[in-house]
């Protein structure tokens, strides 16, 4: 039921959820565009849904008129970003909607892509177009948290991730295993939803890791580093792993900030980092990661040889206790802080 103070109908609700839902499934897989989803409704009823391709194009709009084989005319459009009006490497959305005389265009938030940005609303207006924008807004922002900080910062947003054993280490040469089945469950979604993983060298080295997630992707190798050894650059090289050299400070640390612009000009918008002790302090030093997992087992691993303590839990405590979030997987317990 709408109210006065709230414009919008309980059903106008549940399509805009249900065109959410289809933007957050395909979330972190559409490469440098955001994840949009669609639902059209005419008499009360859906008749298409779409969403943003993989990789980006096409868009949700476009996928949703293409789906559909009713007549559009006078149906209502939910969808979860502000249509494009632009010649991108698509045609402009608006155009599409205009022709298909579709009667209603509901949307949650504008995009904050300047070519974009608040155009549609007068365009589709000016073609005899109800617009109603801002349905389920927070949930909308939420959800496009990334892709705004993304285009704001001209920076990927990054995950960092770390799984800590019972008496805070995070290796040992004994025993490898840290966290149990569901949190690594967790991990592949974690890794399934980013254009990218981050290791430092000295894990590469120790541990090899697959870092894989089920899925394709994650072809491309790029190492940032500072070393003039030429046979391995050579022999690196040959492999198809993408080298690139930057300067390094007193600490023989390379620049995290300048590594994450490279990594945007090269189209990561999801990071996921994946860094031992050093590399995970440098970046909760630096506030440069957006969301940081930690998974706590329950179990202690073996001090006996080799291992690695984990150094960060006062910086933890100090720089970032305000906004984190408990919760329990199956023995393990895991804290997402935010930045
Ligand atoms: C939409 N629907 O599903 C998405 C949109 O280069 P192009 O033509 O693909 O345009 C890219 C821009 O379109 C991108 O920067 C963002 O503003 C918007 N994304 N728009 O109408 C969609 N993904
Ligand atoms: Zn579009």
């Amino acid at each position: 039921m709408s109210t006065k103070k709230d414009k919008f109908s309980t059903q106008d609700k549940n399509f805009m959820k249900l065109a959410l839902n289809l933007a957050n499934a395909r979330r972190g897989l559409t490469g440098n565009n955001p994840s949009v989803g669609c639902v059209i409704v005419k008499n009360n009823r859906i008749i298409s849904i779409g969403q943003t391709g993989y990789n980006g194009r096409p868009h949700a709009e476009h996928n949703a008129i293409l789906n559909c084989s009713e007549n559009l005319k006078d149906s209502k459009m939910y969808v979860t970003l502000e249509p494009c009006n632009h010649y991108g490497k698509t045609p402009p959305c608006t155009k599409n909607i205009i022709k298909n005389k579709i009667g209603e265009v509901y949307y949650s938030m504008d995009d904050i892509d300047l070519k974009v940005k608040g155009k549609s609303y007068s365009i589709l207006r000016k073609n005899n177009i109800r617009v109603k924008k801002g349905l389920l807004k927070k949930d909308a922002e939420n959800l496009y948290r990334s892709y705004s900080f993304n285009r704001k910062k001209k920076l990927p947003y990054v995950i960092g991730k770390i799984a800590v054993s019972k008496n805070k280490i995070i290796y040992s040469e004994i025993s490898k295993r840290i966290t149990d089945k569901t949190s690594d469950k967790l991990t592949h979604y974690l890794r399934l939803k980013s254009d990218g993983i981050m290791i430092s060298g000295k894990t590469l080295n120790i541990d090899n890791p697959k870092l894989n997630c089920r899925l394709e992707g994650f072809k491309n190798t790029i190492i940032f580093h500072n070393s003039n050894d030429k046979s391995k650059i050579k022999l690196l090289k040959k492999r198809g792993t993408i080298l690139i050299k930057q300067s390094t400070d007193k600490y023989k640390n390379l620049d995290l900030k300048k590594i994450l612009k490279d990594l945007y000009k090269m189209e990561i918008r999801n990071l996921l980092v994946e860094g031992g002790d050093i590399l995970t302090k440098n970046f909760l030093q630096k506030r440069l990661f957006n969301e940081f997992y930690m998974f706590r087992s329950s179990k202690n691993l073996s001090k006996n040889k080799k291992h690695v303590n984990f150094t960060s839990f006062s910086i933890l405590n100090t720089k970032y206790n305000k906004h984190k979030i408990n919760s329990k997987l199956a023995t393990d317990k895991l804290t997402i802080y935010k930045n």
